[in-house]
């Protein structure tokens, strides 16, 4: 049985990870779709710099919830059966030992330098410009995908959908594209769709069926 599993923001609040639109979406005041774009960057990389930085240094703070736990051990039995896609950028997947995580996103442990296009991973904090460990040049910026700008193998997502028997979203309001789509391709060739999400979402109607209730709780019933 071919799945495929994707995750947003809802997976990990239990684990202390502020979602995008439960807080309205709000970061010290300024709207996410604001501060996650290139033009913001361009405009004021200080200002999306430490919105990053601050974001990175929280991860230490939290750790993976049952959700993640239950997703790791669902990959660890079906192992290439399973595709996990994230929108998440942080690594909670992966510290709950899930295999293998797509991160059609980008990831916070991760920077990409403009001057060379080298992608390294990253741990500490990019606000003050540290050199690029390739060309030296002071030109990280995080390795996330921002709004106007393509999400990683997209190629290898679409592939997935088109095989799977069974299409899982977890913790995701299904609004941004073009991952609030998946549920519709993967019906549309066919796989059987089911949302586990605290609540309805903007995509319920496309599911064959959606659960109500938090993740920590859900996924590890599914699972199971
Ligand atoms: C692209 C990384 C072209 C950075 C993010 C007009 C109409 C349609 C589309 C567009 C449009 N104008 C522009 C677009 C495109 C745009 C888009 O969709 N905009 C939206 C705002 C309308 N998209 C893009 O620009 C994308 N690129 O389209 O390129 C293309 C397309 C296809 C192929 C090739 C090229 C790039 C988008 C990526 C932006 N980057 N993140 C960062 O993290 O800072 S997006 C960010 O918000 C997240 O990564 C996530 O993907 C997204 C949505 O967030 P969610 O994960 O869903 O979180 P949210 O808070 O919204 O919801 C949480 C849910 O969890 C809620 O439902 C809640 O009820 C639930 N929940 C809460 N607690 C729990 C829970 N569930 C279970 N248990 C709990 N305990």
């Amino acid at each position: 049985m071919k799945v495929v599993v994707l995750t947003g923001a809802g997976i990990s609040a239990e684990s202390g990870v502020p979602t995008f639109r439960d807080a309205d979406g709000l970061w010290e005041g300024h709207r996410v779709e604001d501060v996650a774009t290139p033009e913001a960057y361009e405009a004021a990389p200080s200002v999306v710099q430490a919105f990053y930085d601050a974001r990175r240094a929280a991860l230490s703070a939290v750790d993976p919830n049952p959700a993640h736990d239950a997703l790791a051990r669902l990959g660890e039995v079906l192992g290439d059966d399973l595709l996990l896609v994230t929108q998440n950028i942080d690594d909670l997947h992966e510290r709950a030992g899930s295999p293998s995580v797509l991160h059609m996103h980008g990831e916070l442990l991760a920077a990409w330098c403009t001057a060379c296009g080298r992608r390294v991973r990253w741990a500490g904090a990019l606000g003050d410009q540290p050199p690029c460990p390739g060309c030296a040049a002071p030109a990280l910026r995080p390795d996330v995908v921002w709004f106007g700008e393509v999400p990683y193998e997209m190629d290898r997502i679409v592939d997935a959908l088109v095989e799977a028997d069974l299409f899982v979203s977890v913790g995701t309001s299904g609004a941004v594209y073009p991952a609030a789509g998946f549920v519709q391709q993967a019906r549309a060739y066919g796989a059987r769709t089911l949302e586990l999400n605290l609540q309805p979402s903007e995509g319920s109607r496309w599911f064959h069926e959606s659960r109500q209730g938090p993740a920590g709780l859900l996924v590890p019933e599914w699972v199971a």
